[in-house]
């Protein structure tokens, strides 16, 4: 067996990618500092499906990226490994995503399968736990575990276990929703309901913070007042960047608002949608790609400690790469920055 020492010496960081390993990095999962676990799930999208091939999508698009950071040009060194995908998961979510069809037919001729939503909320729990004790294993080992979904309803279980970690950490939330509405389509567990279930079930949580947000309800934006949410609407950002304040500005508002231990939840569509045109339910204006990567970076210059993180929603489309080579890069950045606040904090 070779060490990882010597895994760093033979590896060549400016050759051809290795195939099948997340960035083509050589190292195993018990050898990384970042420990990925993919979540193949989309059994409560309401628009569009395809994002259960979001983690495979973006292992393929990883072999395209460059290992030099310029945050943090030696990131990659710590590893960042990819666990395998669990199959039984993808069938969960293939035969929950089936009932979840069952029920959305019926609730458009106005009428309820009681049957058939049991079904997917019970398929969703097995989800949570399985990924809550996925993760609990490898933060027992002293790992950053990140989650790749799979639809937004994916990292409720990750959260779960930093929760039994970290007595008080911060949500920073990239996202074009709010994610906060009670239940769904009759799904506790939607992927609309992450952000309302994660503060119901998770007391840990101080605060969250969202940010991109432009498609809500009033239910929402007024569950978000009563509660330990503050967001920053994109019309709010854009407006104050049309009159002339830096989004650096913006940023540093958003950070005050973070406690000092902070978990990040990616989805991909507070992007712009030029960023994620595939996405499940894209939703026009977000974020910049450069004012993402400027967020993201700013929270290891302001002291930030990232605990944990997870990116959600891509979806690859037939032959077009485009949305994987982006997530794959977000989460590059992500890994990155993870290991940074670690470096800068220690
Ligand atoms: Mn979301």
């Amino acid at each position: 067996m070779t060490s990882k020492e010597e895994k760093l010496q033979d590896f060549d960081a400016n050759g051809l990618a290795l195939s099948g390993q997340l960035y083509g990095l050589p190292f195993t999962p018990e050898e990384s500092d970042i420990v990925l676990i993919q979540a193949p799930w989309e059994a409560t999208v309401s628009y569009r499906t395809g994002t259960a091939e979001g983690p495979a999508a973006i292992l393929k698009a990883s072999a395209q990226v460059d290992l030099y950071d310029s945050l943090i040009p030696d990131g990659w060194k710590h590893g960042f490994a990819l666990l395998p995908e669990d199959l039984g998961l993808r069938e969960l979510s293939r035969k929950a995503r089936a009932q979840a069809e069952i029920q959305l037919d019926a609730l458009i001729e106005g009428g309820f399968n009681s049957e058939a939503t049991s079904f997917v909320n019970e398929s969703c729990v097995t989800m949570i736990n399985l990924i809550e004790n996925k993760a609990t294993e490898w933060l027992e080992r002293d790992k950053i575990v990140g989650l790749i979904g799979g639809d937004h309803s994916t990292p409720l279980g990750l959260m779960k276990s930093l929760a039994k970690k970290h007595s008080s950490f911060g949500i920073l939330q990239l996202d074009a929703h709010m994610d906060l509405r009670k239940s769904f389509e009759d799904f506790k567990y939607s992927h609309a309901s992450i952000m309302y279930n994660a503060l119901e079930e998770i007391p840990a949580i101080h605060t969250l913070v969202q940010v991109g947000i432009r498609d809500y309800c009033i239910e929402e934006k007024e569950y978000a007042h009563l509660n330990r949410v503050t967001y920053f609407l994109d019309d709010y950002s854009k407006k104050k960047q049309l009159n002339g304040s830096p989004w650096s500005q913006i940023v540093d508002e958003i950070i005050e608002s973070l406690p000092e231990k902070v978990y990040i939840s990616f989805d991909i569509d507070g992007l712009d949608p030029s960023l994620c045109p595939n996405t499940g339910t894209p939703v026009p204006g977000g974020l910049r790609w450069e004012e993402a990567i400027y967020l993201l970076e700013q929270l290891v210059v302001k002291k930030r400690k990232i605990i944990g993180f997870d990116l959600n929603e891509v979806t690859p489309f037939e032959n077009n790469e485009w949305d994987a080579a982006v997530g794959a890069r977000l989460l590059f950045k992500l890994c990155n920055v993870a290991i940074a606040s670690k470096e800068a904090l220690s």
